[in-house]
């Protein structure tokens, strides 16, 4: 079987441009006309397609590398006799499309008198491309435009470009939509009380007498707009006027996948969006990991309304008024927000809790004693400090209830930041005890009460909330046996505490008065196991039982 070098083809004006991506490897079967690799100029980006069906046998370029018409792209174990000669030589079927040839031809937008009546914007000639797709619209009606500004993005399967406006006015009429065919000569929008370059149509000079242009051609010149192909990409990494970075297989790619491509963040040089980075994308919607826009403007607020992307039946909608007096009030914003991210981390996380008891007999009469001793330091040691000091040392020696699911990965944090639920008028807060393992009881004492005086008075900062790593709900203070608290995603897991009573507890002889602690862990099943979440809550006692434990 014969050996052939794919070439690098006619790629119209460029010189020279960077490989962006290699979408294949040696080994891999190509057929003929498969893209081989993305290039990119301050132009465009295309794909180059192989010529000939075969077997890769080397690649001759690698990611960064600058090629030019004639650069070998790599050698192909050419399939049975339908070898072809390189496409340098291969017909126009086999080179890319012209895009770039596109903005070229064009004529230069000579200067014309302002054009003060409705001006009709077309597309010009944009080479070999039939029903070429529109995937963005970057302009609405109203909006002033400027002269070759990018009014809209099309793509082919091979490469996209921006269809900009060569004259200035304000946009009366949008003549097309995301998802339309569109071609050489089709109307795209209407502008008005234009001012600036205005050019002659192109339709004029290489639009088929068919093209709707036609009455628009005959139109006074000045009246008369054309538009030139322009750059699809902006290869600086600032992507133009908001457009992902990404090559145009990628881009299809998402767009057969429903990826939003804004959304997903580009790990590729200058952060360009790679295949890979729209798969890692999906995955993590899949898992629920990350929502899209979407999926979170649908996801419900509070309790009512929703439900029926969840396949369930409508909220109940009840006339209370027929039932008694009632008053309405609107929520508070602390109640809205906290209430659209528990029912998110109720409905997404596969949570399980597991109830325990601590006894906290030595360590309350501790707590008591150095309260007394430190009366007058003002601070008081609280039976929360020393459940936060008690966790980090759980944490330490279970260290999944520490981390965070990140698309296929657990990110192990190597911080312990330890929130606490907080009741305000306002709602429930949780501020964050930051680095609370290089804290001693004391000091985590006197911070837990400035930040619980914060968070009544309304006065938290979003730094003052943000980074935990694991939330303690302290229901101590008020009374209760045991609860199902909700976890604080990202985190993995929360411990509910209640209040504290004297039991009789049997020691083997008899039955003696002991302080139980109920403990309540609620814990994310996708990362932590029943019998992990058994230890980590005896563990726990051991040390609430015996704190000289936390020095071992
Ligand atoms: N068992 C018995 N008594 C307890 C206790 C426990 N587990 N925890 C605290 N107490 C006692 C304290 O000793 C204190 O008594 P004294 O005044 O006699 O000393 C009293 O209860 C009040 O404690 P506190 O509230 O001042 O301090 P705290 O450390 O327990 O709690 C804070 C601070 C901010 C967590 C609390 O004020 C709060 O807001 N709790 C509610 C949290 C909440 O709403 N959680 C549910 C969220 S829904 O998931």
């Amino acid at each position: 079987m014969a050996l052939v070098e794919v070439k690098v083809p006619d790629i119209g004006d460029f010189d020279e441009v960077a490989v962006i991506e290699l979408l294949v490897k040696p080994g891999d079967t190509v057929r003929a006309e498969q893209s081989l690799i993305t290039v990119e100029s301050d132009k465009a980006s295309m794909e180059i397609p192989s010529s000939t069906a075969g077997v890769v046998k080397e690649l001759r370029v690698a990611l960064g590398d600058k090629v030019k018409e004639g650069s070998v792209v790599l050698v192909l174990e050419a399939a049975g006799e339908a070898a072809a000669p390189a496409p340098a030589a291969a017909p126009a079927a086999a080179a890319p499309a012209p895009v770039a040839a596109a903005p070229a031809a064009a004529p230069a937008a000579p200067a014309a008198p302002a054009a003060s009546g409705p001006v009709e914007v077309r597309v010009p000639d944009i080479g070999d491309f039939k029903d070429v797709a529109v995937i963005e619209v970057f302009v609405k009606p109203g909006d002033a435009i400027k002269v070759e500004q990018s009014l809209i993005t099309v793509e082919s399967d091979k490469a996209s470009m921006e269809i900009p406006s060569s004259a200035a006015g304000v946009l009366k009429e949008l003549k097309v939509k995301v998802g339309d065919k569109v071609n050489i000569g089709d109307l795209l929008a209407i502008l008005e009380g234009a001012a600036g370059a205005a050019a002659p149509a192109p339709a004029a000079a290489a639009a088929p007498a068919a093209a709707p242009a036609a009455a628009a051609v005959a139109a006074p010149a000045a009246a008369t707009v054309s538009v030139a192909a322009a750059p699809a990409h902006n290869p600086t990494g600032t992507p133009a006027l908001g457009l992902p970075h990404a090559s145009p297989s990628v881009r299809k790619f998402a767009r057969e996948l429903g990826v939003p491509l804004e959304e997903v963040q580009g790990k590729g040089p200058k952060g360009r969006i790679t295949l890979d980075d729209v798969q890692g994308f999906t995955k993590s919607v899949m898992a629920g990991a990350v929502q899209t826009k979407a999926q979170a403007a649908k996801a419900p607020a509070s309790g009512s309304g929703g439900g029926s992307e969840l396949g369930l039946i409508p909220w109940p909608k009840v006339d209370f008024a027929k039932f008694g007096p009632i008053e309405r009030k609107e929520m508070g914003r602390i109640k809205k927000i906290s209430g659209a991210n528990l029912l998110r981390n109720a409905i997404m996380i596969p949570a399980v809790t597991n109830h325990d008891d601590a006894d906290i007999t030595d360590l309350e009469a501790f707590r008591v004693s150095t309260n007394k001793e430190n009366e007058k330091s003002g601070v008081k040691v609280t039976m929360l400090a020393f459940l936060i000091k008690a966790s980090v040392a759980a944490l330490k020696k279970f260290p999944e209830f520490n981390s965070s699911i990140d698309g296929d990965s657990l990110v192990y944090k190597q911080y312990w930041h330890i929130g606490f639920a907080a009741d305000t008028p306002n709602g429930l807060m949780v501020p964050v005890i930051k680095d609370a393992d290089k804290k001693g009881v004391l000091q985590i004492s006197q911070e837990m009460g400035e930040l619980a005086k914060k968070a009544r008075d309304g006065k938290l900062s979003p730094a003052e909330m943000s980074g935990a790593t694991f939330t303690i709900s302290s229901l101590g203070g008020i009374g209760g046996r045991y609860f199902t608290p909700i976890i604080n995603a990202p985190e993995v897991a929360i411990l509910g505490v209640c209040k504290s009573n004297m039991e009789p507890v049997w020691d083997g002889k008899a039955f003696q008065p002991r302080l139980m602690l109920p403990l309540s862990l609620t814990w994310d099943h996708r990362v932590i196991d029943g019998a992990a979440a058994a230890r980590f809550n005896a563990y726990l006692g051991q040390i609430l039982g015996d704190f000289r434990r936390v020095l071992l």
